[in-house]
């Protein structure tokens, strides 16, 4: 029990800390009037934690965390034909509709702020409840105007599209001056907010940070026995938003830095995130050579499929002849299997997770924890502002005439991949290739825990090779007054 353990049972703000968290630096003006679940309107700066507000599926979602911070920077101000005016910071995604000319269909996609141009549909739900919001994800233009798609933007200034979404058109989009508060809103399952003027989306990334935050505290871990470390991209940033020691390293070298924190305190819970591009293309070797070595720490990685920093190039896991809407042409490149190069190269804990259903990312990242060896957390997340190819709405199956989820638990389908006697080769082999068989399903997509086994690790082979090691962690170790004439004289 550490001396700074509190007297009272930690709770998930326990594991947040005081830094604003600002990906996609999703905020807008205190006074913005946030759509409430029962359809009322309020100013963002009076939404508390625990109210209900409408999200853009139309349907009320419970605000898990309110967030405010200063801004002394430039806002895009838009203008909402009929609806009035929207100031948010320039990466905050907004929901618009752009008419394919051509298809002549509406095309419902995130944009951010400072994207958006004169002309664009800004989206809302049309006040709950909405009951018809299900059968009308891409409603053609000629159903819902009766007209040619040319002709829309004269038809419209605020039309009801179906009897679920109102549009405005933007007519325009103003860089202003601005000195002050912003706020923003963390929101269950849904991860967006509808404002007076339109829909606004926050990313993938709060639904693990929200994972990472209830495993620590189910397993009570106290923030000053918990070591983050991260590489760079927008997941580099997760270790400034919790409440523990953090370490916001180069990209690609998170598992080196992690495994030297580890191997230094091995008191300490070891958890190492980063972006899909961090771990599996620039950080690659360092992720092999991991898992050969098997110290004791989770990896999670947060897998959108792009380099969401960078803006949105193709990642190693996007597939060869896909698109996203920040590619100019279809990725030439194969995509890498996360799952199978984890089972290759060694690692002795090996599950998916998706990033918006935090709770079950919870119960994994807490068995990854639990895990003594090194683990691997391969999180399914949404980046709305570059992948408009894997949106919450593509993993729930809103496009399949059947309407379910392309996403199913490994443990529901009866399967289990824990190795139970770690001596018996066929029975590893047998699972690892059980694992790498599941690991290439597509459709469905199997989540939950793929493949483990209790092996050694590399602080075991350590603390054998140098006793002292095993007694207590290097960092609480005499290292300074120590006699290295016999080093020397070994030398001479
Ligand atoms: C050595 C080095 N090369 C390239 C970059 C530029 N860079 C920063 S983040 C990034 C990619 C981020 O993508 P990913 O790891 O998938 O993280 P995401 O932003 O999607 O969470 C790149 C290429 C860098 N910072 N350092
Ligand atoms: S992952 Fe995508 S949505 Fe999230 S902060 Fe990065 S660019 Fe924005
Ligand atoms: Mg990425």
């Amino acid at each position: 029990m550490s001396i700074n353990a509190p007297a009272k049972p930690l709770a998930i703000k326990d594991y947040k800390s005081d830094l604003h968290n600002d990906w996609c630096p999703g905020c807008v003006t205190p006074d913005t009037r946030i759509v409430m679940g029962d359809g009322t309107s309020r100013p963002i700066a009076d939404v508390k934690t625990g109210d209900s507000v409408l999200g853009h599926d139309g349907k009320a979602h419970r605000v898990t965390e309110v967030m405010s911070h200063w801004h002394p920077d430039t806002l895009h101000q838009l203008i909402v034909a009929g609806r009035g005016a929207i100031s948010l910071t320039a990466d905050h995604p907004v929901y618009i509709a752009r008419i394919d000319p051509v298809a002549e269909t509406l095309r419902f996609e995130w944009i951010p702020a400072a994207q958006v141009v004169s002309g664009d549909q800004v989206m809302k739900p049309y006040g709950p409840p909405i009951v018809e919001f299900e059968k009308y994800p891409q409603p053609s233009v000629t159903a819902i105007f009766g007209t040619r798609g040319r002709n829309l933007r004269a038809v419209a200034t605020e039309q009801v599209v179906t009897s679920a979404f109102a549009l405005g058109i933007v007519a325009a989009n103003e860089v202003i001056p601005y000195n002050g508060f912003v706020h923003n809103l963390e929101v269950e399952d849904i991860h967006s907010y509808v404002t007076e003027q339109g829909a606004l989306h926050n990313c993938g990334d709060f639904g693990i940070l929200t994972g990472i935050q209830m495993a620590l505290q189910q397993m009570q871990i106290e923030p000053d026995k918990l070591a983050v470390y991260s590489g760079i991209g927008c997941s580099g940033k997760t270790p400034h938003y919790i409440n523990g020691y953090g370490f916001h390293t180069l990209h690609g070298r998170v598992l080196t830095v992690a495994t030297g924190g580890r191997l230094v305190n091995t008191d300490l819970t070891v958890l190492a995130l980063g972006g899909d591009g961090d771990g599996y293309g620039i950080g690659a070797g360092y992720f092999v050579g991991a898992g050969r070595r098997n110290a004791d720490f989770a990896y999670i990685v947060h897998n959108n499929n792009v380099y969401g920093l960078t803006k949105g190039q193709a990642s190693p896991t996007l597939s060869k002849g896909k698109k996203t809407k920040s590619m100019p042409e279809q990725a030439i490149q194969d995509g890498i299997n996360p799952v199978a190069m984890a089972v290759a190269s060694g690692y002795t804990f090996i599950a998916r997770g998706y990033a918006l259903e935090p709770k079950y990312l919870a119960s994994i990242i807490v068995k990854a924890i639990q895990h003594k060896g090194s683990a691997l957390v391969d999180v399914l997340q949404t980046c709305p502002t570059y992948n408009d190819l894997y949106t919450k709405e593509w993993y729930e199956g809103a496009d399949l005439p059947e309407k379910r989820s392309r996403l199913y638990k490994l443990e529901d389908k009866g399967y289990d991949g824990k190795v139970q006697d770690p001596t018996d080769a066929q029975e590893i082999v047998a699972k690892k290739a059980a694992a790498v068989a599941r690991s290439y399903e597509t459709d469905p997509i199997p989540i939950g825990i793929y493949y483990q086994i209790e092996l050694p690790t590399y602080e075991d082979a350590v603390g054998q090779r140098i006793p002292a090691l095993a007694e207590k962690p290097l960092v609480e170790q005499d290292v300074f007054h120590r006699d290295v004439t016999p080093l020397l004289e070994a030398m001479r």
